[in-house]
């Protein structure tokens, strides 16, 4: 540790801290555009500047080391002054179109604004008066009139998730994010994972919103409009109403969306209980025939989006399951559809997801079962905030309901799929009884869970030895990948989620500032409201799931059937 003095107290911090981090250890957080902690430390936009005895200049705390005997003041008029003019600066730069904007009141640039007194900006505007829009891919929008050059987006695109597909283009003035050659985002290898969302400090980039297809869907008399809910979206949900991270809202999001006026409010985990049943088949089957394997996960679209683009060769590894989103939409339009007596044409699916990619997977080829579109619309749990809260619905006040029925009854296995390494832990439940042919005792698998990048296990069912490794975030998925490309790693099944932590921290969830981010791991807090669920629950697996068994019995015939592939299965082009 080092001895230093902050604002004059005495503090004892971990060596190799930063200023920054160090003023966070006595409960001050230095305020920062461009800061994230793990992420961007680049002294770039100079709102943490702080006074250090014996410095010629104020520095960048996000940047500078702390070292022994150091006296460090985070407040004086001095450093007061030089961030009030940077600030102002930015502001004569920034279109303040604040009122209309998708981030009021959860801007960091507003905020900043607001807590440092900023009561006029001195400098003529200079920035770019009108909309700056790229639009082109499903799930992104990116206004440049509202980019503040923090380079957080950038640092999210490179360094969690490998791909960097954005960067600063030009200098100067002129200095704008975007692709090389400014080329649309529609045209670059960008998987959609709507990362770069979550850590943007104001408006510039917000999800491509869908909300008024649903609005007219609900107003159509002629339509059947059907919604359902990924398991991450009750882990969130709260937050776009002030609750607690990690609080479970499942019972208050399903009278919401009765309240909002949808003919049946379903759960999506009832159709990822479905896909364990078709993915724990699909794995017994490679495992009897020693082929393509390992077999890897293929819920997570950005995931997928990565593999066609950049590792093609693990295409035949992928499970053929639909995701359960889109299996979901397949048994809504078909099954649900023969069994209400409506035509599929008249039921219009909406999901309500923790990601952004969802929205770029519902147009993918080979997601219509029914020959029309398995899922309408995809929303993010941002997207949902915002319906609820233009409908007058007092959310928080809402009492606990029950999803309907038909589609509504889901296992905790599916529940936990939100987080990292619970698709994973759900296969296994099921596949585990199916092998040994015996009930599972012991179900929580301990190795599989939390927020490690890449995780790895052993499992021997009945003399079968199953070796196992989950990843999240694409930076970790690529080192796993090229492991077992290199053959340094053997392994007979794979969970590889897009987003860091799982879909708990997809894309489209509620917006943390960096702040909070920097002291609390959002990704534990909201998977553990969804294991504590699981824990809580008596059905715990997949293959007991009543309704699941009705389907089949019902319809699909079984697991794996012809019937089931038409349905639930799809393909992947290179
Ligand atoms: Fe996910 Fe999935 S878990 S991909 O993380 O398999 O988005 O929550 O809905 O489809 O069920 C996301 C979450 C989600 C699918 C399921």
């Amino acid at each position: 540790t080092v001895k230093m003095k902050i604002n004059g107290l005495g503090v004892e911090v971990p060596a190799g801290s930063t200023i920054i981090e160090a003023a966070k250890y006595c409960g001050i957080d230095i305020p920062s555009l461009c800061y994230l902690k793990g992420l961007n430390a680049i002294g770039s936009c100079r709102i943490c500047v702080v006074e250090v005895k014996g410095a010629k200049t104020l520095v960048a705390s996000c940047v500078y080391p702390v070292s022994e005997g150091m006296e460090v003041w985070t407040n004086t008029p001095e450093v007061q002054k030089a961030r009030k003019m940077t600030l102002e600066l930015i502001l004569a730069n920034h279109r303040k179109d604040c009122l209309n904007c998708v981030r009021s009141q959860d801007c960091e640039l507003q905020k900043l604004a607001k807590d440092l007194g900023m009561e006029e900006v001195r400098f003529e505007f200079e920035g770019n008066d009108t909309p700056d829009i790229e639009a082109s891919a499903p799930h992104l929008v990116r206004d440049n009139s509202k980019c503040i050059l923090c380079r957080r987006c950038v640092a999210a695109c490179s360094r969690l998730q490998y791909v960097g597909v954005i960067g600063t283009n030009n200098r100067g003035y002129k200095t704008h994010i975007g692709s090389a050659f400014d080329l649309p985002l529609s045209e670059v290898p960008c998987i959609s994972c709507g990362q770069c969302i979550n850590v943007c400090p104001t408006g510039a980039l917000t999800e491509k919103d869908d909300t008024g297809k649903v609005w007219a869907a609900l107003a159509d008399p002629t339509k059947h409009v059907v919604v359902a809910t990924a398991p991450s979206v009750r882990a969130g949900l709260g937050e776009e109403f002030g609750l607690p991270i990690g609080t479970n809202v499942e019972g208050r999001m399903v009278a919401a969306l009765r309240r909002l006026g949808f003919a049946k409010v379903f759960d999506v985990d009832t159709a990822a209980d479905v896909t364990i049943m078709e993915e724990g088949t699909e794995l017994l089957g490679r495992l009897a025939e020693g082929k393509n394997l390992p077999l890897i996960t293929s819920c997570s679209p950005g995931w997928i989006k990565f593999c066609e683009y950049y590792y093609p060769e693990f295409i035949p590894n992928i499970s053929s399951c639909k995701s359960p989103q889109q299996m979901y939409g397949a048994l809504m339009k078909t099954y649900y559809a023969e069994k209400q007596g409506i035509d599929p044409k008249d039921i219009f699916v909406v999901s309500i997801m923790p990601c952004t990619a969802k929205k770029f997977e519902i147009g993918r080829a080979d997601e219509s079962a029914s020959g029309y579109p398995d899922v309408d619309v995809s929303l993010t749990t941002r997207e949902l905030g915002r319906m609820i809260k233009k409908a007058g619905i007092r959310f928080v006040d809402l009492p606990d309901e029950q999803f309907d029925p038909a589609f509504g009854e889901a296992s905790g296995a599916a529940h936990i799929f939100g987080a990292t390494g619970g698709v994973m832990e759900a296969a296994l439940r099921t596949v585990a009884e199916i092998v040994t042919g015996k009930p599972l005792v012991q179900l929580d698998l301990e190795d599989v869970r939390g927020t490690a990048g890449v995780k790895e296990a052993v499992y021997d069912l009945n003399g079968t030895k199953v070796r196992v490794a989950v990843a999240s975030g694409i930076s970790n998925a690529k080192k796993l990948l090229d492991s077992i490309k290199s053959g340094e790693k053997q392994y007979e099944f794979v969970e590889i989620m897009a987003c860091p932590g799982g879909c708990v921290n997809g894309g489209g969830q509620p917006i943390q500032p960096a702040n909070v981010r920097g002291s609390v791991d959002i990704r534990a807090l909201r998977a553990g409201a969804l294991y504590s669920e699981d824990a809580a629950m008596n059905l715990r697996k997949s293959h007991e799931n009543e309704t699941v068994k009705k389907l089949y019995e019902d319809y699909l015939e079984k697991p794996g059937s012809h019937k089931a592939h038409h349905v639930l299965h799809t393909t992947y082009v290179a």
